[in-house]
């Protein structure tokens, strides 16, 4: 919507193309009961109108799909987004033609369109994923993936439901599934770091002062590491006292958000024996919560890093265990087996019945999106093949011989809407510079990229991240190559160096 908004302004032409029925992606989709920011609303905001900074009340600090999607319907009308955008309309193919320099977008439907540029909008999270379950398509009750939910209201009241997996969004989920079912169970193979989100309405005195500051604000968050108001903490885990490493994280444990995670010891993303101290700290937190000792110990997280998986936040979490509604199954213990009409079978033989089946599954990060289009560069060569063995790019913006496609989506370790509005900035620009040159066409050199996916190698290497099998990784999708999705080299060196670029007449890129 802001690519929109910013190209437009430039005078531009420009369609937008959009599957689903409304605007909002990832608030549009994800419906579920208890969706919410893990960003500090006032963050996660755009921040590029001062006049819709002011006219928005944000209700909550941390806030709800709802509110998120009438939020986007609302700058959408505001800036008359929808006359330029076609919903309903799903992309199958874009081809690149080289003796026009011109990109053809055909949509499912046939339709086609002509471009002098594409630009791939498409979100890092937005390739559902289910896994290939056997007999998935024989359950005779209802079943639903997290980020394709129904718009009318799931009634739980008295239902049996089962819930597979238990990342950021089953956190989420689960506590106000628990309340409402006869019956949860919840089918867990691997446990995380969950810690207290500390949601709570914004009162006016509140809302006032962000109102007064959001120039400062955003200055501040955009030199933040991590585009959140956080900042590490400069002493390591491992030279205080641990009186006074205590201290902080039971300080950093009481508030809200994700400080407890991006404002710690600094060495806690980098060094496990620091990172170990705060593991345990959290594994003890959690064992406190939960009433059964065997629960409990199912529910600590052993096998990973702190902070190497992205946190969840949640809001009585834990607490839905101790419900006698509620069932926690070990399913790396005992792994599903299959879907039957009637419910869950495990490998050990045990099978579960159910009214609802909840697929928490995750999904197809980052490349998901990209790899699942059919999208043709110079010499025919497709982007999926060339991303096989991960993801290629020269700043995560442009792909080595799809010229002019670029790449709106966020692949920094960043407060996702911080860094999405900054390339958005770069990708207007850039385009702005190449016709105001009167040139055709920009791609990276295929030595930049190279230079470029090393040095996103290295700056994970430095970190914890790959110590876990997670999406940062590609690592929960099977026979998905594991390579670093993510540039983790702060997001203030990521504006840093992408800035440079622009302002050196865009090095590494050949414009012709
Ligand atoms: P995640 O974080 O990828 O979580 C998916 C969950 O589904 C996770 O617990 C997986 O277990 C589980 N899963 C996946 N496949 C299976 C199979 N085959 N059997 C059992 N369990 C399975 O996705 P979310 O939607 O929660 O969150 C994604 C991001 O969205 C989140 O980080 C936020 O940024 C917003 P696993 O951990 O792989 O053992």
């Amino acid at each position: 919507m802001y690519q929109l908004y910013r190209l437009r302004k430039m005078g531009l032409s420009v369609k937008v193309f959009e599957d689903a029925g409304g605007v909002g992606g990832t608030w549009y989709w994800n419906r579920y009961p208890g969706c919410r920011f893990d960003s500090e609303s006032e963050t996660y905001g755009y921040s590029f109108s001062e006049e819709l900074l002011q006219e928005w009340d944000w209700k909550e600090h941390f806030s709800g799909q709802p509110e998120n999607e009438r939020y986007l319907n609302y700058v959408a009308d505001k800036f008359d987004l929808r006359k330029d955008i076609q919903f309903n309309s799903r992309v199958g193919s874009a081809v690149y033609d080289e003796s026009e320099h011109r990109w053809e977008v055909i949509l499912e439907s046939g339709q086609r369109a002509q471009a002098q540029f594409l630009i791939g909008a498409v979100g890092i999270l937005s390739a559902k994923y289910t896994p290939p379950f056997e007999g998935i398509d024989s359950f005779k009750g209802e079943s639903f993936h997290t980020s394709n939910w129904p718009k009318e209201k799931i009634d739980f009241t008295g239902k049996r439901v089962g819930c597979i997996g238990t990342g950021a969004t089953a956190i989420q989920l689960i506590p106000i599934v628990a309340k409402e079912a006869g019956h949860l169970t919840v089918f867990q193979r691997t446990p995380n770091y969950a810690a207290p989100l500390r949601n709570g309405e914004v009162d006016p005195e509140t809302q006032m002062a962000w109102k007064t500051s959001y120039p400062e604000l955003h200055k501040r968050i955009r030199e933040t590491p991590t585009g959140f108001r956080h900042d590490f903490d400069p002493r390591s885990a491992l030279e205080v006292s641990e009186e006074e490493r205590l201290a902080l994280y039971e300080e950093l444990w009481a508030l809200p958000g994700f400080k407890k995670w991006l404002g710690n010891f600094h060495d806690i993303m980098t060094n496990l024996e620091a990172n170990e101290t705060f593991a345990e700290f959290v594994r003890n937190k959690i064992r406190e919560r939960v009433t059964d000792p065997v629960v409990a110990e199912m529910l600590v997280p052993k096998d990973h890093p702190f902070g190497s998986k992205r946190i969840p936040l949640e809001s009585g979490y834990y607490e839905a265990f101790n419900r006698d509604n509620v069932k926690l199954l070990d399913t790396k213990k005992a792994p599903i087996e299959s879907i039957t009409p009637t419910g869950v079978k495990l490998q050990n033989g045990a099978e579960y019945e159910f009214d609802i089946i909840i697929y928490a599954t995750g999904f197809d990060a980052i490349s998901g999106p990209l790899t699942r289009m059919d999208i043709r560069g110079e010499g025919g060569q497709t982007f999926k093949d060339k991303w096989a063995d991960g993801p290629r790019s020269y700043l995560g913006i442009q792909t080595a011989g799809f010229p002019n496609f670029f790449m709106a989506t966020n692949t920094a370790l960043c407060n996702y809407t911080v860094c999405a509005e900054m390339i958005v900035e770069w990708i207007a620009d850039c385009i702005g510079h190449v016709r105001e040159k009167n040139l055709v066409c920009i791609a990276p050199t295929p030595q930049a990229e190279e230079a470029w996916v090393d040095h996103v190698n290295e700056s994970a290497a430095g970190t914890i991240l790959s110590a876990a099998d997670s999406w940062f990784m590609g690592a929960n999708i099977p026979g998905k190559k594991r390579a670093v999705l993510l540039y983790a080299n702060s997001a203030r060196e990521y504006r840093k160096k992408v800035t440079e670029v622009a302002a050196s007449g865009y090095e590494g890129f050949v414009l012709r």
